[in-house]
């Protein structure tokens, strides 16, 4: 089967990029009401076409079936500062009425073997075109800086070693995973005093910034 790489991917790309302003605008909302944001900061991609290749050999997806199976296609990341604001962005998310939440998957409660975790939300999206309205798949994932932190590093030498890690480097992996979900805890129990020091220095910028 051939595909217009180009043609196919455009309603994901505009998806991506819609998306993209509407969850960073989300932000924008806590932040111009001066209340801590559940949401530090959001990105988006459209997966690389070899990946989609790669993904698409490994789960047996025939070309003509990517559509409806592969459901990341088009990726968006929430990141938020606690394990508690995962819940909030959640909850926000199911209230909105610009898409229809088709599947949630929590690798929070249950991490995944690699020591994965992340809370993914698959979305049905309707994009506008100029030939009517298409609905594709989009996959958010909402995680904390540090589940953030492990998976970008775990992500790049899964790369590398094509998922046959050396024996050390998964050991290490285990631990730094553990460290994480530790460092995760430890800021949940200072998160009032985090909290606080946040809302100092962000009153001490506009000051200097009106200066
Ligand atoms: P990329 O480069 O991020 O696009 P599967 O791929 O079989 O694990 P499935 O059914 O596609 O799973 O859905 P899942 O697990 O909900 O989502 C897959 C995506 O989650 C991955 O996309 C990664 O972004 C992320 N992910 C899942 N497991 C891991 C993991 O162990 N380590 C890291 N770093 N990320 C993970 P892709 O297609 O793998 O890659």
């Amino acid at each position: 089967m051939n595909i217009d790489w180009d043609l196919f991917l455009a309603p994901y790309k505009q998806a991506v990029d819609e998306l993209k302003i509407k969850l960073k605008g989300m932000r924008n909302q806590f932040e111009k009401q001066g209340i801590h944001s559940p949401i530090e900061f959001v990105t988006g991609r459209v997966k690389p076409i070899p990946s989609i290749l790669d993904k698409a050999t490994k789960k047996n997806i025939p070309l003509d079936k990517i559509e409806e199976e592969m459901q990341d296609i088009a990726g968006l990341r929430m990141m938020c500062q606690f394990v508690d604001d995962i819940k909030r962005v959640v909850e926000l998310l199911r209230k909105r009425n610009d898409f229809e939440i088709v599947e949630e998957r929590d690798y929070i409660t249950r991490k995944k073997e690699s020591g994965y975790r992340s809370y993914h939300i698959v979305i049905r999206y309707p994009v506008q075109t100029i030939d009517g309205e298409k609905k594709i798949l989009v996959e958010i994932q909402v995680r904390t800086l540090a589940m953030n932190f492990w998976a970008t590093i775990e992500h790049s030498l899964n790369y590398k070693y094509r998922g046959q890690f050396p024996k050390e480097i998964e050991n290490r992996l285990q631990r730094a995973a553990e460290a994480a979900f530790r460092l995760d805890e430890e800021m949940s129990q200072i998160r009032g005093e985090i909290q606080e020091a946040q809302v100092i220095f962000s009153r001490k910028k506009e000051a200097q910034d009106s200066d």
